[in-house]
C-alpha cells in the first residue's frame, strides 16, 4: 500500500470507529440530545412574559384592495417601528390574519421574512370576501373603538384598537369564539443588522461614562454583553448557529371559547386530547408542545417533543360552542402552551366568563403571522374550511389502501420472491412490497445493488403480475461521490442547500458525507421530479413507487440531528425559517415526479416521514420509528386521529412496531388495530426477528390473516371514505365526537375510533386482556361487525374479549358495502361482486354510500366514476346516482354486481325479494354475517340480487 492509499484507509477506519460510535449514542433515545424550552432562547424568553393588558394599538385603519389593515404601534415605546396588520375574510366562515415588518419603514427590515410558498391552495384566493367598507364602531362595554369584518351569516371578527386585540364572535349572541392578544403576550422581534464591532464599542463606551465604576455594575456589563453576543448566535451542545439577523421570533396568545378541550398540532406521541402543559397545577419544568421536525430515534410516549412532522394547527371542541380551528402557517420552530384555568389570576385581564374558555401561547422562532381562524362551528366545518386552505388528501390508487409489506430489509431478490410465494401460499392478500436502504448500491438513490437485485425491472415485473406492487425508498441525502451522477448533476447545477458560507452543505447521514437538493426552489423541485423518470431511474417500472424517509432533514452529525439553522435555502432563506416544511417540498417533488413519468396518468403514491400542513396532497405518512410495545400501540391512534383532524388523511404506524420483537399477542393485536389504519403497513427494524404473518405458528397466522382479510372485505367501504376526504377533508378514521359532536363522553376517548361515520373500533393494548369497556354513543343501536349482535347505544359496556378480534361495531343506520372473496392482492378484486351489511335503525331505515373508479388514473377527476347512494326505507332498498351526468363528463362503468344484501336489525321475517327493474323475486335465507368465519348469529340474505352496482335498481323486501 503506498502512502496515500493508506492516509486514505486510516481515514475511513476513523470515520467508521466515529460513525459506530454516533450510532450507538442515537440508538435510544436521550433526552439531552434535543433542545427543550429553557435551552431554546426565543422560548424562554416567551415564556417568562407575564399576561397584561397588551400595550399595542391598531392605528390607521382602513380599507385597502378588499382587506382591512392597520398598524400595529407600541403606545409605551415610539422607538419599536410599526407592523403592518391586514384582515381577510373567506367564504365559509374563514379569517386570515397578516402580520409583518413595513417594508417602508424607515430604516427598512434588513431582508424579507420568509413566507411560506406553495401551502395555501390556488383556489383559495378565489374564495376571498372583498370586503368594501370600513365598519368601526365602539362595542358594547367597549371604551375604545373597533372595525368588525363580515364573516358570514352567523360570525363576525373584531379588531379592537385599544388594546390591540382580534376575536371571531358569534353575531347574534355577541359570543366570542376565538381570540388573538387577549392577553397581551403579542410580541414581534423585527430583524437587525448586526452593527460593525465599532460602533458596538462606541455604544460600549456611552453606555461606561453614565455607569458607576462599581462590581454590580460590571457584571450588568458582562451579561449585556452575552446577551448581545446571543442576539448573534445560539450554541447548543457544541454546535453554534449564526443568527446573521438577530432574534426574529414572534409570539402571541389564542384563547378558544366554548371549548371543553383542544386537539391537533401534530406530531407528538401523546393523547388525542391535549394535556395541558403550563399554569397552576403543573409542575414548573413541564415543556410546551414543540413543532420542529426531527429524527427522533427511539421516541417515548406520553412526550410533547417534536417527532418528524409538523402542523400548526389547532382544533378545540366543547359543548357550549362546538369546534373551532386555528391555524399559523409557519415553519419555523414552533412551540405551543396549554395553559391551565387560572395561569392568568394575576394579570388584570377578565375576558368574558361565560363560556368556558382555553387559553393557549403559539412561539415561533421566525417567519410571519399569517394565520387562519376557522368558525366551525361543526368538527366535519372545521376539517372543510381547513382543508379549503390547504388542499384536500390526494384520491390514492387503490392497490395503496390495501396491506403493504416493509421490512428494514428484504435481502435480495431470492428473499422478495420467498416472501411473495409464502403470502401466497398462506392464502395472505397483500398488495405492495417495500425495499428499504440496503437496496441502492452504496445508500445512493436511484440505484440498486447489483449483486442482491441483479434484475429490478423482472423482479418488479413478477409481482406485477399477480397484480402486486414495489416501493423503493428515495431519501434526501445525496452521497458527495464525483462518481455518482445524481450528485455530480446537483454540484454542476448548484441545486444543494448551502452551509453559512455559502458552499454546498456537507452533512453525515446514511451514505457518508452527504448534501440535501434544495427543494424550495421550484426549478429544483422540477429537476429532482424528472429523476424519476423511467429514462433516469434505471430499474424502476411502471409499478414502481416511492418512500421519501428522512426528510426532516436528518443529519447525523448535525445540531440535534437535523440541519444547521443557519444554512442557506433558496432566495436566501435561513434554514431555521423553513425547517418545518423541508421535507415537505421534497414530498411534494418526489410526487410530481411519479406523476410525470411514464404516460402521466397515473396516481402517485409516495410515503413520507416529514410533514407540514398541506402534506395531504402528495401522499401517505406513517408515524416513523415506534417500538413493539403495547404502549405504542395504543398512541398510534390518538396519533392517527391527530394527523386526520388536521388534514392527513392517509396515515399508519408500522404494524408490529419498528424497534424490538412484539410477542406475538401484540403482533396479532397491531394487525387487528392495524387493518382499521387508514395507511396498513408492517415494518420493522433489520435488527429484529423476522416477523412475516406465518412465522409464529398455525393459530397466530389464521389470526392475522383474518385481520388482514377484514380490511380486503372492507376495501370498497374504505375507498369511498378516501373519496370522502379527497372531496371535503373529513378523515378516514375520526375521532367519536366528529360523528356525536354533543356527547361529552366521546371528547376524551382516544382508544376508540369512527372508520367512517359507520364503524366503530376499540383497540385492544394490553396483554392477555379479557375484557375491554367501550362506549358506544347515539341514540341509536350497534351491531358487532362480526356477529350482528345488537347493543343500544349511549351506554358503557364491558365485552368478553377473546383472541379472535377487537371490538368493532357498525352503526345502526348505516349500509357498508364490501367484497368478500379473497385474492392475492385488492387489483385480483377488481370485478368481484359486492355485498351491501344494511343496518336498520329503529325506524327499519339505513343509508350509505360507494364510490368507484378504475383506482389508478385521473379520470375520475372528469367525472369517470360511480357514486352510489343505498337507501333502504319502508322495506325497500334503493340505489341512487350521485355522479354527476353532465356529457363532457368521461365514463367508467363496471359490470360488477351485488351479490348479497344483509339485513341486521329487521323487525320482521321476509320471505323473498324483488327486483323492481328486472321484474324478478329472488330467495330471502338465513345466513352468517361474517362468511370467512362462518361465525355469529344466522342474520336474513338476500342472496344473489344480481343487480350492477353502476345501475339505478329497487329491491322490495316481500
Ligand atoms: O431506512 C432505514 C430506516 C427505515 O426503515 C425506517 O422506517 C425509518 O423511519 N430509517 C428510518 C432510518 C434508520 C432508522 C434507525
Amino acid at each position: 500500500m503506498n502512502p496515500p492509499q493508506m492516509k486514505n484507509l486510516t481515514l475511513l477506519l476513523l470515520l467508521l470507529l466515529l460513525f459506530s460510535l454516533h450510532l450507538t449514542s442515537v440508538l435510544s433515545w436521550k433526552k439531552d440530545e434535543f433542545r427543550n424550552c429553557n435551552q431554546t432562547p426565543f422560548c424562554k424568553r416567551a415564556r417568562s412574559r407575564k399576561p397584561a393588558p397588551s400595550s399595542l394599538i391598531a392605528t390607521d385603519v382602513s380599507v385597502s384592495d378588499g382587506d382591512l389593515v392597520a398598524k400595529i404601534t407600541n403606545r409605551r415605546d415610539d422607538q419599536i417601528k410599526p407592523l403592518i396588520l391586514s384582515l381577510s375574510a373567506y367564504q365559509d366562515g374563514i379569517l386570515r390574519l397578516k402580520i409583518d415588518e413595513d417594508p417602508s419603514s424607515i430604516p427598512p427590515p434588513p431582508k424579507k421574512r420568509f413566507e411560506v410558498p406553495n401551502v395555501v391552495v390556488p383556489e383559495f384566493t378565489s374564495k376571498k370576501l372583498w370586503l368594501q367598507n370600513l365598519d368601526t364602531k365602539t362595542l358594547d362595554g367597549d371604551s375604545s373603538p373597533s372595525s368588525i369584518v363580515y364573516l358570514n351569516e352567523e360570525y363576525d371578527a373584531v379588531l379592537r384598537h385599544e388594546p390591540f386585540e382580534i376575536y371571531v364572535r358569534d353575531k347574534s349572541s355577541g359570543k366570542r369564539v376565538i381570540s388573538l392578544n387577549s392577553h397581551g403576550l403579542f410580541d414581534f422581534e423585527q430583524l437587525k443588522h448586526k452593527k460593525p464591532k465599532s460602533d458596538q464599542e462606541e455604544e460600549k463606551h456611552d453606555h461606561d461614562q453614565y455607569q458607576d465604576d462599581d462590581q454590580d455594575q460590571d457584571q450588568v456589563q458582562v451579561k449585556e454583553e452575552k446577551d448581545e453576543d446571543e442576539n448573534w448566535a445560539e450554541t447548543f451542545r457544541g454546535h453554534t448557529d449564526s443568527r446573521p439577523y438577530g432574534p426574529q421570533s414572534i409570539s402571541f396568545d389564542v384563547s378558544f371559547y366554548g371549548a371543553d378541550f383542544v386537539y391537533g398540532i401534530p406530531e407528538h406521541a401523546t393523547s388525542f386530547a391535549l394535556k395541558p402543559t403550563r399554569g397552576p397545577g403543573l409542575e414548573d419544568h413541564s415543556e410546551p408542545y414543540r413543532l420542529f421536525n426531527l429524527d427522533v430515534f427511539e421516541y417515548v410516549n406520553e412526550a410533547p417533543f417534536g417527532l418528524y412532522g409538523s402542523i400548526p394547527f389547532m382544533i378545540s371542541h366543547g359543548k357550549t360552542h362546538g369546534t373551532s380551528g386555528f391555524f399559523w402557517l409557519n415553519a419555523a420552530e414552533m412551540q405551543i402552551d396549554v395553559l391551565t384555568a387560572g395561569w392568568d389570576a394575576d394579570s388584570g385581564i377578565s375576558l368574558p366568563s361565560d363560556r368556558s374558555r382555553i387559553d393557549t401561547l403559539w412561539m415561533s422562532e421566525a417567519g410571519i403571522v399569517d394565520a387562519f381562524f376557522f368558525v366551525g362551528p361543526k368538527p366535519k366545518d372545521v376539517v372543510r374550511q381547513y382543508t379549503s386552505v390547504t388542499g384536500t388528501p390526494a384520491m390514492p390508487q387503490l392497490f395503496a389502501t390495501a396491506y403493504h409489506q416493509c421490512r428494514w430489509n428484504y435481502r435480495d431478490e431470492e428473499d422478495v420472491e420467498n416472501v411473495d410465494t409464502k403470502f401466497d401460499e398462506n392464502n395472505i392478500p397483500y398488495d405492495v412490497l417495500w425495499l428499504d436502504i440496503e437496496h441502492t448500491d452504496g445508500k445512493r438513490y436511484f440505484t440498486w445493488d447489483r449483486v442482491m437485485f441483479p434484475h429490478p425491472e423482472e423482479m418488479q415485473n413478477k409481482l406485477a403480475a399477480k397484480g402486486r406492487h414495489m416501493v423503493t425508498i428515495v431519501d434526501p441525502h445525496t452521497k458527495r461521490d464525483d462518481g455518482y451522477f445524481l450528485h455530480k448533476e446537483a454540484t454542476q447545477k448548484g441545486y444543494y442547500v448551502k452551509d453559512a458560507n455559502g458552499n454546498d452543505f456537507d452533512g453525515w447521514c446514511w451514505p457518508g458525507s452527504s448534501s440535501y437538493p434544495d427543494t424550495l426552489n421550484p426549478e429544483i423541485r422540477s429537476w429532482w421530479a424528472d429523476r424519476f423518470s423511467y429514462e433516469n431511474y434505471v430499474g424502476s417500472t411502471p409499478s414502481l413507487y416511492i418512500w421519501n424517509d428522512m426528510n426532516e432533514p436528518s443529519v447525523f452529525n448535525g445540531p440535534e440531528l437535523t440541519m444547521p439553522r443557519d444554512a442557506l435555502h433558496y432566495g436566501g432563506v435561513e434554514h431555521r425559517e423553513l425547517h418545518n416544511v423541508y421535507g415537505y417540498y421534497f414530498h411534494m417533488a418526489t410526487a410530481d415526479g411519479l406523476q410525470k413519468r411514464g404516460n402521466g396518468k397515473d396516481r402517485p403514491f409516495v410515503l413520507s416521514r416529514a410533514i407540514f400542513a398541506g402534506s395531504q396532497r402528495y401522499g401517505a405518512i406513517w408515524t416513523g420509528d415506534n417500538t413493539a410495545e403495547w404502549e405504542h400501540l395504543r398512541v398510534s391512534v390518538p396519533m392517527i386521529l391527530s394527523l386526520g383532524l388536521t388534514g392527513i388523511s392517509f396515515s399508519g404506524a408500522d404494524v408490529g412496531g419498528f424497534f424490538g420483537n412484539p410477542e406475538p399477542e401484540l403482533l396479532v393485536r397491531w394487525y387487528q388495530v392495524g387493518a382499521f389504519y387508514p395507511f396498513f403497513r408492517a415494518h420493522a427494524h433489520h435488527d429484529t426477528k423476522r416477523r412475516e404473518p406465518w412465522l409464529f405458528g398455525e393459530r397466530n397466522t389464521e389470526l392475522i390473516r383474518d385481520a388482514i382479510h377484514v380490511r380486503y372485505m372492507l376495501l370498497p367501504y374504505f375507498y369511498t371514505l378516501f373519496r370522502e376526504a379527497n372531496t371535503s377533508g373529513v378523515p378516514v378514521v375520526r375521532p367519536l365526537w366528529m360523528e356525536f359532536p354533543s356527547e361529552e363522553a366521546t371528547f376524551n376517548n382516544d382508544e376508540a375510533f369512527m372508520v367512517g361515520n359507520s364503524i366503530l373500533v376499540q383497540g385492544i393494548y394490553a396483554e392477555r386482556a379479557k375484557h375491554a369497556s367501550v362506549y358506544l354513543p347515539g341514540k341509536q343501536s350497534w351491531y358487532d361487525l362480526r356477529t350482528g349482535t345488537t347493543y343500544k347505544g349511549s351506554t358503557t359496556y364491558k365485552l368478553d374479549i377473546s383472541e379472535d378480534s377487537i371490538p368493532a361495531f357498525q352503526r345502526a343506520g348505516t349500509i357498508i358495502p364490501r367484497k368478500d372473496r379473497f385474492r392475492r392482492s385488492s387489483t385480483q378484486m377488481v370485478n368481484d361482486p359486492y355485498t351491501l351489511v344494511i343496518a336498520l335503525n329503529s325506524s327499519q331505515a339505513a343509508e350509505g354510500e360507494l364510490y368507484v373508479d378504475d383506482g389508478k388514473s385521473f379520470d375520475f377527476k372528469h367525472g369517470a366514476y360511480i357514486h352510489r347512494r343505498f337507501v333502504f326505507a319502508d322495506g325497500k332498498l334503493t340505489s341512487v346516482n350521485l355522479a354527476p351526468t353532465s356529457p363532457g363528463n368521461s365514463r367508467f362503468s363496471t359490470s360488477s354486481v351485488v351479490e348479497r344484501i344483509i339485513l341486521l336489525g329487521n323487525a320482521s321475517r321476509p320471505k323473498s325479494a324483488h327486483i323492481e327493474s328486472t321484474n324478478l323475486n329472488v330467495d330471502i335465507e338465513l345466513g352468517p354475517l361474517w362468511l370467512q368465519r362462518g361465525r355469529g348469529s344466522a342474520v336474513v340474505t338476500i342472496r344473489k340480487p344480481g343487480v350492477r352496482i353502476a345501475d339505478d335498481w329497487t329491491i322490495k323486501i316481500l
